[in-house]
């Protein structure tokens, strides 16, 4: 294969592009941005998200808040979009799951963990890979 080609495939599978496109956040930023959503999730429904007896994840102009936590095999996951217009997904791709439904501004997604230990990649299905919109799950092992 040509280094051409190579790059175009590497492209088509998805390995080069996020590197490419992603936009750079700082740290800062991307605090900056979950406290944002953090504001708008009380706003809406008076609650604060650290409160809520299911681990929440807040989306957010193209970022999960937050971007990486752990969870126990077996828990349940809820994210909440709190965006003004786009909806996101949730796609453990590299774990062989199927893509999520799009979830709307102020719609919920629930899941259960069904991974096994060690760490996931949680992929948006629209913005992951030219928004970044990446995460990352750590999962522990199932509860006894
Ligand atoms: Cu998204």
């Amino acid at each position: 294969m040509t280094p051409r080609l190579a790059l175009l495939a590497a492209c088509l599978a998805g390995t080069i592009a996020p590197a490419l496109a992603a936009p750079k956040l700082t740290d800062a930023e991307r605090a900056e941005i979950c406290a944002e959503a953090e504001a708008r999730y009380k706003e809406t429904t008076g609650r604060a998200v650290g409160d809520e007896p299911v681990k929440t994840i807040l989306t957010y102009k193209n970022l999960f808040c937050p971007m990486n936590f752990e969870v126990k095999a077996g828990d349940k996951l809820r994210f909440f979009n709190v965006d003004k217009r786009t909806s996101h997904s949730v796609w453990f791709r590299a774990a062989g799951k199927p893509e999520s439904e799009r979830f709307f501004p102020n719609e919920t997604y629930e899941t259960t963990v069904d991974l096994p230990e060690g760490d996931h990649e949680l992929l948006c299905g629209p913005h992951w890979a030219n928004e970044g919109m990446i995460g990352r799950v750590t999962v522990q092992g199932a509860k006894p």
